[in-house]
């Protein structure tokens, strides 16, 4: 644990404390504006026909909205299915929705659907007064009176000062972000402090808060700031310790007063996490912002429904993603060649494997009739994502899931707000370590555009002119030397520059041609891309291997970099196996810093039509039969065998915006499927997920490595790819569509699934890079990490990893800190060894929390895991409610 936190829990209570003080001078000013009769009479009823929870409690719930049930406006969400969303729309929304936030409360008690907007009363507020500081001033007077039931005293509280720069605040005063620029003023300046200002500009949300520099509600505080601004008064009232690393701390009155209703109605168990919360040294206590606490009863059926149906989706995705049954770390060690490509002849065993519609299935012996790992069919997957698509559309969890995401993210900026500091001091107190030599791995990089253009570059030239009359093609019926080549391209070495090579060769061939171009080109630089970008060529791939080679070495020698590269298998026939992992052997492609996913191209049609293929059927046979082949008896294919273990994942790729049908629960089966369409994304992700789960069974089986299904997903098309990945993959690349499907985004959230992402490739661009909802999930807490996918085709500097990071951190004003943690993420998401990841991370890794975390490898502040595990149990949480089971160590 590094340093025990200081933050004093009076904080909070001061912030409260000064919260509703700046509402009443508010509402002071506004009050002879409106009359507030009406709100003031309904507040009363509320507080009288409340029996539900406990008095403070509430206190807190209405201080801070208490958003977190499922009402909303039902504008919030509609730019959630539109690309575009206005601003304009979006800060119309801010009052509205907190007026309902307020108003939840009556829901509640009176027992009125909260799906149902109560539309009499928010838009009667609304349309009254159109003006936002008007409906801001009824905000502030129900708040505020509500405040004054409750006996809040706000003496000697400065006199109010407005200005413009007041109203501007007061027009973003959606609850939660009055609270983010009431705290901000708080913090003293650093590095951190805007991280995200800019992080507003994506699709779904409203404006920024650019304005908030400014001092609104805090003219003058002089007196009362010390560090944090925390009023002295308020802070002997609430006799709240000073000190947070203590855990008796936790016991205080407040804190204690706070948990009483939960505590009595239900086990211990919310007493000692938050005692453990502060013990952990996370200034950002529960008393803050109180939670869905552990068994507490929903507010109505209709919550209790939401939650039964997340929980349900999460359950479904235990029910398929493929987990060892050992984990690594409690594994003993394989057995490590120090000649990575040395063949030692194995026993084969006595397994038979037979397809079956398209999925191997295992038996222990010919004769053996009962298969060995049995996996959910087809038919039981698409019911089951039907069920998700179902749950998707579902308004009440729409709207739910909304709500608990902009929850997370307001609880971060909060997070930053009172901390920010803290991490950076305990980032500086940690010897060694910065961001510089802290590992990140590049956890998606297409291993043929993974050299950058320079550098293919400087290696055409250098082989024209030491190899000139090296053999290397077979074109239009003769072999041609590699200067007859260039010769018949009409281009001599010096010619050669990065535009020629990017603009003549783009169309056809560098341009996307990770994507498996196959129109032969007879003309033009389709040969180029034939010499020295493929491995099954003439020279059997020689110049590809070098260039390869290069750039390992260059990965080598930055040494805090590593690389996952995926590399092609197509599936056109089953020798491919062969000849990739020859290819490998022969040429010793190896590298600590490097592991391998193989990518398949979801081409079918492709095939189908160029007759190389007449049914899916045969496409799984190729790229299935080899692996379960290899894995049985490896002297069958020694050299893949061999490469095999150097294979940590298995990836999807194509383009994800053609149009296809989504599959209904009865589909054909592979050897059926014989029409010329491309089976839909979901179609091939579950064949895969199914072949490789029963190969990985039967590797783990043999001690084995294992190959994780790691797909291309939500780049861009439907949803539906999205909720099939979520059953059974373990980490996705992209995943961009996200931001469109709050639902989708929320159980991402909750499981945890790796988003590798990349915001400066193709899909978007610049322009675009505004616009990529990473800054958000990340401050949701979703597990992103940051990946190059072309350098080839997108980066310019010879570290194309730290090019994508530090592009990153200066338009989203990342700090040191959330640089680390994404770094941190990458490695975890990554598919190294648990003696490599020990090795970067700490011995201890694969703990939850903070005590997996060792800042002097990772250069994390302790302070930031804790906040993002405890809110991530809260969340687990709130759906179980509190039933939810927290194992110690990560997922495997
Ligand atoms: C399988 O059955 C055949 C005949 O039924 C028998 O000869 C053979 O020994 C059996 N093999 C095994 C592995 O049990
Ligand atoms: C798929 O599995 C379910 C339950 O495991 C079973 O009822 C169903 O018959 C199976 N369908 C096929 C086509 O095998
Ligand atoms: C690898 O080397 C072997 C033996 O030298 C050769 O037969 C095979 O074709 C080579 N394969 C590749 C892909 O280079
Ligand atoms: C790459 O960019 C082009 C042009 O903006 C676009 O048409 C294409 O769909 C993008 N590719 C992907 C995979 O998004
Ligand atoms: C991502 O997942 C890893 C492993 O489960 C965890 O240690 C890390 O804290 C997660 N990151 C975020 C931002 O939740
Ligand atoms: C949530 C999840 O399953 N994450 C996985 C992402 O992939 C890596 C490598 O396979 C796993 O270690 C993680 O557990
Ligand atoms: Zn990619």
């Amino acid at each position: 644990m590094d340093r025990p936190s200081s933050t004093p829990p009076s904080l909070h209570m001061a912030m409260a404390a000064f919260f509703g003080a700046s509402l009443m001078a508010l509402s002071a000013f506004y009050i002879h504006k409106r009359s507030v009769d009406q709100v003031l009479r309904r507040l009363i009823e509320i507080r009288r026909a409340q029996s539900r929870s406990s008095r403070p409690q509430r206190e807190q719930e209405e201080l801070y909205g208490g958003d977190d049930d499922d009402e909303y406006d039902g504008d919030g969400l509609r730019e959630f299915g539109s690309d575009g969303g206005g601003t304009a729309v979006a800060l119309r929304d801010y009052p509205r929705s907190s007026s309902t936030s307020m108003d939840g409360n009556g829901h509640r008690s009176y027992g009125i659907s909260s799906s149902l907007p109560n539309v009499a009363v928010t838009t009667e507020w609304f349309e009254e007064d159109d003006k936002f500081e008007q409906s801001v001033g009824y905000e502030a007077q129900a708040r505020a009176s509500s405040l004054d039931n409750l006996n809040f005293v706000a003496s000697g509280l400065p006199s109010l000062r407005k200005d413009q720069r007041d109203r501007e605040n007061a027009q973003l005063s959606c609850s939660y972000k009055r609270i983010a620029s009431l705290g901000r003023i708080m913090t003293p300046r650093s590095p951190s402090r805007n991280t995200f200002e800019s992080a507003e500009d994506s699709d779904e949300e409203g404006p920024g808060l650019e304005n908030d520099d400014c001092i609104p509600f805090y003219p003058g505080n002089t007196e009362s700031s010390d560090n944090y601004g925390v009023n002295t008064n308020i802070c002997s009232l609430s006799a709240v310790p000073i000190r947070g690393d203590d855990a008796k701390c936790a016991n205080s009155e407040t804190l204690r007063e706070a948990k009483t209703g939960a505590d009595i109605q239900h086990d211990g168990k919310t007493g000692s996490t938050s005692v453990n919360l502060v013990g952990n040294g996370l200034t950002f206590s529960n008393t803050v912002l109180p939670p869905r606490i552990a068994g507490q009863e929903f507010a109505n059926t209709e919550e209790e429904e939401v939650c039964k149906m997340l929980c349900e989706c999460l359950n479904l995705r235990k029910k398929y993603v493929y987990r060892e049954e050992v984990p690594p770390w409690k594994a003993k060690p394989l057995a490590k060649n120090s000649d990575p490509y040395h063949f030692d002849p194995v026993e084969p065993s006595s397994h038979d494997f037979r397809m079956e519609d398209g999925v191997v299935h295992v038996y222990a012996s010919k004769n053996d009739s009962e298969e060995l790992f049995p996996v959910a069919n087809s038919t039981e997957f698409f019911t089951d994502m039907h069920y998700i698509l179902k749950v998707m559309s579902n308004g009440n969890v729409r709207s739910a899931c909304y709500h608990r995401l902009r929850f997370l993210e307001e609880k971060f900026r909060l997070h930053l707000l009172l901390n920010a500091d803290r991490e950076f001091l305990a980032q500086k107190s940690a010897p060694h370590r910065d961001f510089y030599n802290i590992r990140k791995v590049d956890t998606h990089i297409h291993h043929s555009a993974c050299m950058n253009q320079k550098h293919l570059l400087r290696f055409i030239k250098s082989k024209l002119k030491k190899e000139p009359d090296e053999v290397v093609i077979f074109r239009d019926g003769k072999y041609m030397t590699l200067k007859e080549v260039f010769e018949s391209l009409d281009l001599t070495g010096y010619d050669l520059n990065v535009d020629l090579l990017d603009v003549h060769a783009d169309k056809s061939t560098f341009h996307r041609f990770d994507k498996f171009n196959l129109k032969y080109n007879p003309c033009g630089q389709s040969r180029l891309r034939e010499i020295f970008l493929k491995q099954d060529n003439l020279i059997q791939g020689r110049f590809l291997a070098e260039v390869t080679k290069e750039v390992l070495s260059d990965l080598e020698a930055s040494k805090y970099q590593m690389a996952e590269y995926r590399i092609s298998v197509y599936g056109r026939k089953q020798s491919e196996w062969d000849q990739l992992a020859s290819w490998f052997v022969n040429n010793s492609l190896y590298s600590e810093n490097a592991i391998w996913l193989i990518q398949l191209p979801r081409l079918y049609n492709v095939y189908k039509n160029m007759g190389t293929a007449t049914s899916f059927q045969n496409i799984l046979d190729n790229v299935f039969i080899p692996l379960f082949e290899a894995t049985v008896n490896p002297n069958s294919h020694p050299q893949l065998h061999l490469f095999l273990m150097q294979v940590v994942g298995f990836d999807l790729v194509d383009d994800e915006s053609k149009p296809e049908r989504r599959p209904t629960k009865h589909m054909p089966t592979p050897a059926e499927w014989t029409n010329e369409f491309n089976p839909a994304y979901s179609y091939y992700l579950y064949y895969c997920y199914a072949n490789l789960y029963t190969l990985n069974k039967l590797r783990e089986s043999k001690g084995m490595t294992t190959i994780k299904l790691r797909p291309h997903c939500g780049e861009a098309g439907d949803v539906d790819h999205l909720a099939a990945a979520l059953l059974l993959c373990h980490n996705i690349s992209h995943g961009i569509i996200l931001r469109k499907t709050p639902v989708l985004q929320y159980l991402y959230y909750l499981a945890q699934i790796g988003l590798l992402m990349s915001p400066l490739s193709n899909n978007s661009l610049f322009l675009d890079y505004h616009r990529n909802p990473m800054p958000m999930f990340f401050q949701r807490g979703l597990n992103v990490s940051l990946s190059t996918d072309d350098p080839l085709q997108i980066h310019l500097t010879k570290e194309p990893l730290l090019e994508e990071y530090s592009v990153a951190a200066k338009v989203w004003k990342f700090s040191a800190c959330d640089l680390c943690e994404i770094a941190r993420n990458s490695v975890y998401q990554s598919g190294f060894s648990h003696e490599a990841k020990a090795h970067w991370l700490g011995d201890k890794y694969y703990l939850r929390g903070s005590k997996g975390n060792d800042i002097h490898k990772t250069n994390v502040p302790n302070l930031r895991i804790s906040f993002r595990h405890e809110t991530w149990k809260e969340e687990m949480q709130y759906i179980y409610a509190g039933e939810a089971i927290f194992p110690e160590d990560v997922d495997p």
